[in-house]
């Protein structure tokens, strides 16, 4: 089974369980590459922890810094990290409630292997960030795990499942060619229209692509972290849509939260999505039973 993938085009996966080890230690990564080879999971080789400057309120911008240390504890340098999407360090931030999403990329702070940024926080409790980053020394992907609290309580997701949205008058929606199924790769379409209904093709390059997706399970234990198939742009005149393609592959089955991030007129756009993914299909044994259905009452 071979997908076709272009060599910029990425999909990862992180998963974390959900037992009492620090998570950091859990974090595993797969990775679908350009020959669309599975890769075994492997272990975050990269520690992160972060310090805000001052108590973190709603709607109160704070500076918060991010500390990166390898696995002897020596702090690591930006020369040590791969620029991935114009960028050698994305910050993927969510909140408990699924609604404040934010991608973050942090400058180099005060001492090595610290890094700073600025994040104003729309929701309250533990928001988790998902670093994601690519070591020269492994030469693969993958994400650091670290949190920071918002002061308050968290609120809670509305799970909703909703296929389309408008923002500032741009209609995002989006197709799967399949149901979502967990451990199965599938396609997802999104297509943008502009305020007067047509097909907008418009769309700026942003970190490299017309598009960033990125999706967290309910219980934020996954990331993924997808970009349109086909070529990316290489001009900051490049403008694509309406249609963006996505190969997709989600861990866990459950409730996944969708952002997708463009760019229009020089601003940035994100369209959230909620999504269903169903259980992994039964062992090929239940192929095999032939024509025989099961019905749960009679
Ligand atoms: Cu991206």
């Amino acid at each position: 089974m071979l997908y076709r993938f272009r060599t910029a085009v990425r999909l990862a996966i992180a998963v974390l369980s959900t037992v009492a080890t620090p998570v950091w230690a859990e974090a595993v990564a797969s990775h679908v590459h350009e020959q669309g080879a599975h890769h075994a999971p492997a272990l975050a080789t990269i520690r992160a922890t972060l310090a805000p400057d001052l108590p973190l309120k709603i709607g109160e911008a704070a500076i918060l810094t991010l500390s990166l240390l390898n696995q002897e504890g020596k702090p690591v340098l930006l020369d040590e990290l791969r620029l991935v999407h114009t960028e050698k360090l994305h910050l993927l931030i969510i909140d408990p409630s699924l609604n404040d999403y934010q991608h973050a990329h942090p400058a180099p702070g005060a001492t090595p292997g610290s890094y700073t940024f600025a994040i104003t926080p729309r929701q309250a409790g533990d928001y988790r960030v998902f670093i994601d980053l690519l070591p020269e020394a492994s030469g693969r992907q993958e994400y650091a795990i670290t949190s920071f609290r918002v002061a308050g309580p968290p609120g809670a997701p509305d799970l909703v499942v909703n296929n389309s949205t408008t923002v500032d008058g741009y209609r995002f929606t989006l197709q799967f060619a399949e149901p979502p199924r967990a451990g199965q790769p599938g396609r997802v379409r999104l297509s943008v229209a502009g305020a007067d209904g047509q097909p907008f093709s418009q769309l700026q390059p942003v970190m490299g692509a017309f598009a960033h997706m990125v999706g967290f399970n309910l219980e934020r234990s996954t990331v993924v972290h997808l970009h349109p198939l086909g070529r990316e742009p290489e001009t900051a005149t490049e403008r694509g849509g309406p249609h963006l393609d996505f190969m997709t592959d989600f861990a866990m089955p459950g409730y996944q939260k969708l952002f997708a991030q463009v760019q229009v007129d020089g601003r940035p756009v994100f369209a959230a999505f909620g999504v269903d993914v169903a259980p992994a299909t039964a062992a090929p044994a239940a192929a095999s039973a032939g024509h025989e259905h099961h019905h749960g009452h009679d």
